[in-house]
């Protein structure tokens, strides 16, 4: 049996299995640039996060009506339970659906519908996370949070993703600030590609509660020593870091020096449809790989209920 495990990084975008894509793009009269499943799996070659980026955008044209969200999110919750998962904290990207067309009402709907009945049908908890993307404009965010306005009971917090070098989390205080008010939750990808200063400016500006990746922390031992201190949570992805190049093997990840630092550390999947695994796939491959224990194991997945926004929530709404 899997350990019980709360996923806290995970795109539900990057769930889209070459199947489903195959098949969504019959239903919707969608041609996709890949012959077959085979050959689309064949493109799954990334030398960097922006080479994944282009690929993952472009697969996103057979999203296009609130079942297509719907099954999408069915797809990845059996997944996730059947490695473990009981409670997922799922980002989704509004902006890459309404930039095609699709109203984010669609995408939000879509997705909340199998959110909704997650619980009884897979035994997961959910809640949703909406990013921004880095590499559209500081407006652009904030005309998307202001879209989403009418769907704010259902969204948990804000997340910031896609291409990082070059888009500081300070292009974004304004947004954080306006989501803040409206009492979301926050966090936001931070040193994946992108440097120390980028998670240090995370926390500053941005006022996060987590960070997404936060792997390049352990370049700034200061850094290192505020996170451990402060309990920052930190959600890594080590198949993803393989797959996009940020280390080379998974033997290389640094996994086992965070924890030893004292880093509140969990293991997600990021976009496990590309990257070779789900949930209980990044903990299996970290285990072989880094020769985890049982107890080790045991302690990221405690980690990862921790480092959840159900920890709190009570408290929080009591105040
Ligand atoms: C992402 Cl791995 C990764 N990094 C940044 N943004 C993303 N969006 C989807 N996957
Ligand atoms: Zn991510």
């Amino acid at each position: 049996m899997p350990v019980p495990k709360a996923e806290l990084h995970l795109h539900i975008e990057g769930t889209l299995e070459p199947e489903l894509a195959f098949a969504l793009a019959a239903r919707n009269g969608v041609t996709l640039p890949y012959a077959d499943t085979d050959a689309l799996r064949e493109a799954y070659r990334f030398s960097d996060l922006q080479s994944f980026l282009d690929l993952y955008y472009g697969l996103m044209a057979v999203l296009r009506t609130a079942e297509d969200f719907t099954e999408l999110a069915d797809a990845y919750l059996e997944r996730a339970a059947a490695q473990g998962v009981r409670h997922a904290e799922i980002f989704f990207d509004p902006q890459a659906h309404t930039a095609r067309g699709v109203p984010i009402g669609t995408v939000i709907e879509g997705l909340t519908a199998s959110l909704d009945r997650a619980e009884e049908r897979y035994g997961v908890s959910t809640r949703l996370i909406m990013c921004f993307l880095r590499d559209e404009s500081a407006e652009s965010a904030l005309a998307t949070l202001e879209a989403a306005e009418p769907y704010l009971d259902r969204i948990t917090g804000v997340g910031l993703d896609s291409a990082e070098v070059g888009h500081p989390p300070a292009k974004f205080r304004e947004v954080y600030e306006e989501a803040a008010r409206l009492g979301l939750r926050r966090v936001a990808h931070a040193g994946e590609e992108g440097p120390a200063a980028y998670v240090r400016e995370a926390l500053d500006v941005l006022g996060v509660e987590r960070i997404d990746h936060g792997l390049r922390c352990m370049d700034d031992p200061d850094l290192v020593a505020r996170l451990a201190r402060e309990r920052v949570p930190l959600t890594l992805c080590p198949l993803s870091n393989v797959r996009l190049r940020v280390i080379d093997t998974l033997a290389d990840h640094p996994l086992r020096a965070m924890m030893s630092a004292g880093l509140l550390v969990t293991v997600n999947s990021d976009d496990p449809a590309y990257f070779g695994g789900y949930a209980g796939d990044n903990y299996d491959g970290v285990r072989d790989a880094l020769g985890l224990t049982q107890d080790q194991l045991r302690e990221l997945a405690r980690n990862s209920f921790l480092a959840s926004f159900l920890e709190d929530e009570e408290e929080r709404r009591e105040r």
